[in-house]
């Protein structure tokens, strides 16, 4: 039977070869690949997953997750990928809203995650880093597996979105979304099966999960499978490696780095930033160092990739570069949704194969967030330049991203709320040379109350995954206000824009 995604892999998989690499010196083919991918879907329906379930899977990086995401695209399964450092109050919602037959964690998180899932319906089974863990033990290795059946509009995964009002959104990413956006990327950035990607991203995210690795698989290249991301170990593999994709802060901590030179980077063809802000003196600086421009390019986990600087013409830092083949981009006035003309800012619309089909049992949201005639409003605010470049120049979401990660000001302040002694908060994101942006707590406090920094995050411990928690708490008498009452945080942004610089790292700390 046809499946739309898989048999695309499968096509450049026949040609065989090196599939990943792991700092241990492991290797995984092609073959192995699609023999340990087949065993798996064999496995996965064997537990009871049934074409259309969703799988919600948080366990650590390791190519045997990869083919776990591979084994539910075979298997017509959902794929739900889940950030590691969630909480069990984070999880809790995700399993209630998805609604999984299966929950796959880490051996650890099975006691807090076992109620829970029991408690809708889902089975939970476990993976380690080492390929340990129940999911693997009944694993009928050398079995066949005839892919289930599935069309370009079936789904093929739900990634969470957070939401700047109310809960995360699951964003239902098609076969076809995927596959269409991976095959326009490889031909773009010229992905062949000579590459080797140094892969040192996370894997429960657009970026990590589609991006790198469903580029690397239509392309039939390697990849080394880093855990995390470590300069020292980067700047090594660079002597066999072709290209790398990371999140600004990979660049920022290259740039840092004295090994950086362009002995070092001479291997290298690609080098690609997302996720967030490449800042100009970043890609600058790395030119500088090692020779090359830095790609950049721009996406959603709603839209995939949308725009890409040239791989040949020039790449302009600042900028992410032109909409990619088959993806329509237009600026609108926010409010009226009227087209601008080149050259203004306003938001940014996009529609084409890459765009997602609607947010997970969430009409109304979907709705609000397409225009009748299909654009999708992104949420960011740009304009195209005279030579027809995208550039972003702000968000009309109330958005911090910290190291690749999206943090929603909303609900930080939803839980710091709750605090005994607080009264209310703003949160806000503020430069930070390492993440980007540093999130940032403004407290008031309850008169009287004796609530402090160490209070407030003992509170968040539980509650929120660690990127989310603020870098720093700051007690302030009142949050400034507008006419209308609204909280000011563009006049908090600028009087706190010092915090994170080296020279000011204890100012404003009062209490
Ligand atoms: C770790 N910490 C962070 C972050 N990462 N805090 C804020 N923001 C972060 N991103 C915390 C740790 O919990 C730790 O806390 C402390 O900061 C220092 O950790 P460290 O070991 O230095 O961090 P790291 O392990 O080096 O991680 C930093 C990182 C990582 C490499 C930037 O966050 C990362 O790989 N980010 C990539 C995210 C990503 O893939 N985003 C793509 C989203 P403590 O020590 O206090 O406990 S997809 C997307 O956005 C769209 C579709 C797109 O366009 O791609
Ligand atoms: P996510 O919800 O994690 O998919 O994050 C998507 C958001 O990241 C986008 O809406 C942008 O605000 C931001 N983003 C992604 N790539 C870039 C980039 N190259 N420059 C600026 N912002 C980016």
């Amino acid at each position: 039977m046809n499946n739309h995604l898989f048999d695309a892999i499968r096509a450049a998989a026949n040609r065989g070869g090196v599939f990943i690499e792991t700092i241990d010196g492991k290797r995984w083919t092609y073959d192995q690949m699609l023999t340990q991918s087949a065993a798996l879907a064999g496995r996965l329906v064997d537990l009871g997953v049934q074409p259309g379930d969703r799988v919600a899977v948080q366990v650590e990086k390791s190519p045997e997750a990869l083919l776990l995401y591979l084994a539910c695209v075979r298997a017509g399964a959902v794929y739900l990928p889940l950030n590691t450092a969630y909480t069990l109050a984070e999880l809790e919602y995700f399993i209630g809203d998805a609604g999984p037959r299966l929950v796959v964690c880490t051996p650890v998180a099975r006691g807090g995650l076992a109620p829970v899932a029991a408690g809708h319906g889902a089975r939970v089974e476990t993976l380690d880093e080492q390929g340990g863990g129940t999911l693997l033990q009944g694993l009928k290795q050398g079995s066949s597996f005839e892919d289930v059946g599935r069309g370009p509009d079936d789904l093929a995964a739900i990634l969470y979105t957070s939401g700047t009002t109310g809960r995360s959104k699951g964003a239902m990413l098609t076969h076809d979304n995927l596959l269409s956006n991976a095959q326009t990327l490889r031909e773009y950035w010229r992905f062949s099966e000579s590459d080797q990607l140094i892969h040192a991203l996370p894997i429960f995210h657009t970026h990590g999960l589609f991006v790198a690795s469903n580029v690397v698989l239509l392309s039939g290249a390697s990849m080394y499978f880093l855990p995390k991301f470590d300069a020292d170990q980067a700047l090594n593999l660079m002597q066999t490696s072709t290209v790398m994709m990371g999140v600004p802060t990979f660049y920022v901590r290259l740039v840092q780095h004295d090994g950086l030179t362009r002995e070092a980077a001479s291997r290298m063809r690609l080098f690609i930033s997302g996720s967030a802000p490449l800042l100009a003196e970043t890609h600058k600086a790395f030119a500088e160092k090692s020779g090359h421009q830095i790609l950049e390019r721009y996406g959603m986990t709603e839209t995939n990739m949308n725009t890409s600087n040239p791989y040949e013409g020039e790449r302009i830092a600042g900028t992410v570069g032109f909409p990619l083949p088959g993806v329509s981009l237009r600026v609108t006035d926010p409010e009226s949704g009227q087209l601008l003309p080149d050259g203004a800012t306003g938001m940014i619309e996009v529609k084409g194969p890459n765009v997602f089909i609607g947010y997970w049992r969430m009409p109304e949201k979907t709705e609000a967030e397409f225009r009748p005639d299909g654009f999708f409003i992104t949420g960011d605010l740009g304009k195209i330049d005279e030579k027809g470049y995208v550039h972003i120049v702000g968000r009309g979401k109330d958005l911090i991203i910290s190291g690749g990660y999206n943090i929603y000001p909303k609900e930080v302040e939803g839980e710091i709320d709750q605090i005994p002694g607080v009264m209310e908060s703003a949160v806000i994101g503020v430069p930070h040379p390492d993440f980007g942006e540093g999130v940032t707590a403004l407290v008031v406090k309850k008169s009287g109350a004796t609530v402090d920094e160490s209070a407030v995050m003992e509170g968040l411990r539980e509650r929120l995954a660690r990127y989310k928690q603020p870098k720093h708490v700051i007690f302030i008498k009142e949050l400034p206000r507008n006419t209308m009452g609204k909280v000011q945080k563009n006049v908090l942004r600028d009087q706190y824009r010092q915090l994170y610089q080296p020279a000011a790292a204890s100012v404003g700390r009062s209490s």
